[in-house]
């Protein structure tokens, strides 16, 4: 069997998607999620450009070896761009090999652990009141066991929805001394109003300097946080150490890193409890079996990436990851039921704090061509964050 073909598809369904497919000789195609929100263009022109050429003509079932060639072969190594361009097809790769093979890629990937998989929603709302009213109908009406907060509120506007193109960031008021309380007791509130046996995630989205990050943790380790998200910045690898030698709070950290090397730090040296790659980030299913290989050895879970704007694709990808690998932790659920289900079929479902997929060869998601050209790409960005003096802080 050989690639004839790779498509790139860049669409909007109210939010910024890039998907690949490849196309066989025999017929059988492969789709893949290559999604980098407020870059798709550029992972798009990659593949186009790059990486398409170095896959026409070959045998697809040589995962491993397409990887090492896009990673390695380019000599400089990935990127965000890259890494999501490499995922794209990866997942393409590996959609292909369980259509041909007639099997789920759960089964590929060593087999079911598990039936259901635990999942955790977000809080919405627009203002601190907002959320910590909703909260407590929210995880009675659908059943949740564990929710999620983010620190920065309404944090989020504009990062999920994309309604006109746009030609540059929406700026975002971010003062991170002055919402160090704000951020101590909303938490506080949202546990008061749901009472003890809910999980709360806190997502602090690298808002924090590590000595902020500290207070907060510290001020909410009484109030049992399920765990907290990106307490800091990843850029500086010794913070997390900082971090975690003064809390007892579990830490869960990694949407940003682009590989397993990133990782190993946090991993070897325990300074997470929880890993949580975006498997897009980091080059595909091919790399995070080994991530998750990793943590599994040093005794970390996983809980990978998977808000609202990423597809079912992804979603699905997580699922299959959820189930055959034996350190499973949560999963995020951005199960949504917006217009991306008209361009994407399949994924998981949510049922009482859990998610389910049906058995279908591959990852079990397929994209309409027509419907994606139907919701045209519009550029967009992710905002960024300025502080009182104007000075830019990470968003
Ligand atoms: C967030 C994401 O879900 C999360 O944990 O950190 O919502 C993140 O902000 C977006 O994926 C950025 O596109
Ligand atoms: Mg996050």
């Amino acid at each position: 069997m050989k690639i004839t073909q790779v498509t790139t598809i860049l669409t909007s369904p109210n939010q910024n998607y890039l998907f690949v497919k490849i196309i066989t000789d025999s017929g059988v195609y492969g789709v893949g999620d290559a999604s980098l929100n407020g870059r798709e263009q550029a992972v798009a022109d990659l593949i186009d450009a790059y990486l398409t050429p170095l896959l026409i003509g070959r045998d697809p079932g040589q995962i491993e070896d397409f990887w090492q060639l896009a990673y390695r072969g380019t000599y400089w190594r990935g990127g965000n761009i890259m890494m999501s361009a490499l995922c794209g097809i990866d997942m393409a790769l590996w959609d292909i090999l369980g259509k041909t093979s007639g099997k789920p890629l759960y089964a590929l990937l060593g087999g079911k652990m598990r039936n259901s998989v635990l999942c955790y929603s977000h809080i919405l709302g627009k203002t601190m009141e907002d959320k910590i009213a909703r909260a407590a109908d929210y995880v009675k009406q659908r059943q949740l066991k564990v929710i999620r907060l983010r620190a920065g509120i309404p944090a989020a506007a504009g990062t999920f929805g994309v309604k006109s193109p746009q030609n540059g960031p929406l700026v975002e008021p971010w003062n991170p001394e002055e919402e160090i309380y704000n951020s101590i007791e909303y938490f506080i509130r949202v546990r008061e109003a749901v009472g003890r046996d809910v999980g709360i995630i806190y997502d602090l989205h690298e808002r924090f300097s590590p000595d902020q990050a500290i207070r907060i943790m510290r001020s909410l380790e009484l109030y049992n946080p399920f765990f907290i998200e990106d307490p800091i910045a990843p850029d500086c690898v010794d913070s997390l150490r900082y971090v975690r030698e003064k809390t007892s709070v579990p830490i869960a950290f990694g949407e940003l890193y682009k590989s397993r090397w990133e990782c190993l730090p946090a991993i070897t040296g325990h300074w997470v409890d929880y890993i949580r790659c975006d498997v897009i980030r980091v080059g595909g299913i091919t790399e995070a079996r080994k991530i998750a290989s990793l943590a599994e050895t040093y005794d970390i879970k996983t809980a990978w990436h998977g808000p609202n704007d990423v597809s079912p694709i992804t979603h699905a990808v997580n699922w299959h990851l959820n189930v055959s690998e034996y350190n499973f932790g949560i999963q995020e659920d951005g199960t949504t039921d917006g217009l991306i289900h008209e361009v994407v079929s399949g994924g998981p479902v949510y049922e009482n704090g859990s998610l389910f997929m049906e058995d279908r060869p591959g990852i079990g998601c397929d994209v309409d061509e027509a419907a994606a050209a139907r919701y045209p790409f519009r550029k967009a960005y992710i905002p960024i964050c300025r502080q009182g003096d104007g000075s830019l802080h990470t968003w």
